[in-house]
């Protein structure tokens, strides 16, 4: 007998969005990060402040074109240091200790503002590193997947900004509410086990059996399909997540592109 509707305990889109204007932005959005893995805010950046991203990111690609692309490692692996492919287009990585403000004042600006710096200490605690990580990513290739639903190997806080507007033929990016805490417990032993990158097994529906998958969730994997929630959202939407978080970038059908830059902090001082 099974008890309870299919629906109980689910977790909707607006359990998970938070209005811009909020007067404790960042402790709401800790309080969903924590509770959720992943927080929402549509429609955060607009008018000028999203035409300037918009602009900073297409004069970076200008800048590179032509330019050598890094390759993805022979399994699938991204770890370009500045210029790479991906699996649907190409991106742009720098480094926080680059004098980014220099190299693109307007992300650097938009990504270091005071109630981030609050957000990472709260969630990460201190001392932790604040967009050690920014990064540019065009999809322009067409694939029935960006990126299929995965952990990232290191465990990391990401701000991600639309600059698109984004639905579900242009990459949306989806995430699985509740699964952090489990993913995190799977993704220490593969280290553990394992130490080394390019065996930590991120792409959970694909690697893990039935029965592993259930040991770690606690749900079967077509239950907790059923649970991921699709980001359809306006250019200068922002969302906050744990990577931890079971997530992808969704379809991206042929004609469509997506633009969207993220950033990555950490636990710790990490330059
Ligand atoms: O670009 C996206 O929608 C998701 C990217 C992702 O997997 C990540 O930033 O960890
Ligand atoms: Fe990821």
């Amino acid at each position: 007998m099974i008890i309870g509707e299919r629906s109980s305990g689910r977790v909707g889109i607006s359990d998970l969005t938070i209005g811009g204007a909020s007067d404790d932005l960042a402790e709401e959005i800790v309080g969903m990060v924590k509770s959720f893995g992943v927080a929402f805010v549509p429609g955060w950046l607009t008018g000028g402040a999203l035409a300037s991203l918009q602009e900073e990111f297409d004069g970076a690609f200008a800048a590179v074109a032509g330019h050598e692309i890094e390759p993805l490692t022979s399994t699938g692996k991204d770890i370009s240091k500045r210029y790479g492919q991906t699996r649907t287009g190409l991106h742009l990585k720098y480094h926080h200790g680059e004098d980014l403000g220099k190299v693109l004042p307007r992300a650097c600006e938009i990504f270091t503002q005071e109630w981030m710096a609050s957000v990472a200490a709260l969630y990460l605690g201190k001392p932790c590193t604040l967009n050690r990580h920014l990064v540019l990513c065009d999809d322009f290739k067409p694939n029935d997947e960006i990126m299929p639903y995965h952990y990232d190997e290191m465990g990391t806080l990401k701000f991600l900004v639309y600059l698109d507007d984004v639905d579900r033929e242009n990459g949306a990016f989806h995430a699985i509410p509740g699964t952090t805490q489990s993913t995190r417990r799977l993704r220490e032993r593969d280290w553990l086990r394992l130490d080394d990158v390019e065996k930590i097994r991120v792409d959970v529906f694909d690697s893990l059996s039935q029965d592993t998958f259930y040991a770690a969730y606690g749900q079967r994997k077509s239950f907790l399909l059923s649970r991921a929630i699709a980001f359809e959202a306006p250019a200068g939407s922002l969302l906050v997540f744990d990577t931890d978080t079971v997530h992808r970038a969704g379809t991206l059908v042929e004609g469509r592109r997506r633009r969207v830059v993220r950033s990555s902090s950490y636990r710790g001082y990490w330059p």
